[in-house]
C-alpha cells in the first residue's frame, strides 16, 4: 500500500492532537485493547521514542532561553523521526508487531507548518525523504484551546508540572495548530478520524475503540 511517495504501514497507528487533547489516556486505551487480545504493541511518542530522540526532545521543549528558529525546529523534529522510525518503529512493525505513537508527522504539518507558516512542500519533501511511511489509522483528538489550556493548568497544579517552550506559544498559534490539524483531516478523511475530545475521557476512549475495530474489521 502506498499514498503517494510514502509507503503506507497498517499497523502504525498515530494519535494526534492539541496539547492536553487526552491522546496519553486513548493510548493507554487502545494499547490494553489491542494487548487483551493478544497482540505485541509498542508504544511511542514524538518527539522522542529513542534515547537520541529523546534528547532531542529535550532541546526542542527547553533551549535553554535562546530563540529556536522555525526552521531549526523543524529539522530538529524530523532528525528525531528520522532516528525513531529506523530504530524503533520499522523494526517493530517488521516482528508483525503493532505500533501506537503519541503524534507523528501530521504534528509537523500542524505546529510547524500551519501554526508557524513553515512551506508544506518543504515538510513533504522531508517525510518523503527521511521518514518514508505513513500511519493506517490516525485519530485526531479535536479540542476548543480554552478547554485544552484549562486542563494542562489542572495537570501543571497537579503534578508540579511548568509549561515547556512549545506550551508557552500564545492562543493564536494554538488555533491555527488546532486548524492544521483540522485541514488534515478534511486532506485525508480515510485516514484521519476527528473524535470530539471535549467528551468525557471515558467516551473519548471508546469512540477511539470503535474506530480501531471498524479499521482492523477493513483489514481483514
Ligand atoms: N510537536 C511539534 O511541534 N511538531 C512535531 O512534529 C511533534 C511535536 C511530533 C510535545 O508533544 C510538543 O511537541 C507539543 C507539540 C510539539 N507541544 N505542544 N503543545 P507532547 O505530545 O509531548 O505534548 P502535549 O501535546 O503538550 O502533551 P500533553 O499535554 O500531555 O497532551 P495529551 O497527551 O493529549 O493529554 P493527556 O496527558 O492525556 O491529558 C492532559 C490532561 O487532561 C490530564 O490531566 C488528563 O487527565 C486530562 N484529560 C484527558 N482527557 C480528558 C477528558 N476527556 N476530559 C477531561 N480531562 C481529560
Amino acid at each position: 500500500m502506498s499514498a503517494g511517495a510514502l509507503v503506507v504501514q497498517p499497523r502504525l497507528l498515530t494519535l494526534e492532537g492539541g496539547e492536553g487533547a487526552g491522546k496519553t489516556t486513548v493510548l493507554r486505551a487502545l494499547r490494553d485493547a489491542l494487548v487483551q487480545e493478544g497482540c505485541d504493541v509498542v508504544c511511542t511518542r514524538e518527539p522522542g521514542g529513542t534515547p537520541l530522540a529523546e534528547r532531542i526532545r529535550g532541546l526542542l521543549l527547553d533551549a535553554g532561553g535562546e530563540p529556536v528558529h522555525a526552521h531549526t525546529e523543524l529539522l530538529l523534529m524530523f532528525a528525531a523521526r528520522t532516528q525513531h522510525v529506523q530504530q524503533v518503529i520499522l523494526p517493530a512493525l517488521a516482528r508483525g508487531a503493532w505500533v501506537i505513537s503519541d503524534r507523528f508527522t501530521d504534528s509537523s504539518y500542524a505546529y510547524q507548518g500551519a501554526a508557524r507558516g513553515l512551506d508544506t512542500g518543504f515538510i513533504e519533501a522531508l517525510e518523503t525523504t527521511a521518514v518514508g511511511i505513513s500511519p493506517g489509522l490516525t485519530l485526531l483528538l479535536d479540542l476548543g484551546v480554552a478547554s485544552a489550556r484549562a486542563r494542562t493548568r489542572g495537570r501543571d497544579l497537579l503534578e508540579g508540572g511548568a509549561p515547556d517552550r512549545i506550551e508557552r506559544e500564545r492562543d493564536e498559534f494554538f488555533e491555527r495548530v488546532r486548524e492544521g490539524f483540522l485541514a488534515r483531516a478534511a486532506q485525508f478523511p480515510g485516514r484521519i478520524r476527528v473524535l470530539d475530545a471535549s467528551l468525557e475521557a471515558d467516551r473519548v476512549a471508546e469512540a477511539a475503540m470503535a474506530h480501531l475495530a471498524a479499521y482492523r474489521r477493513g483489514l481483514a
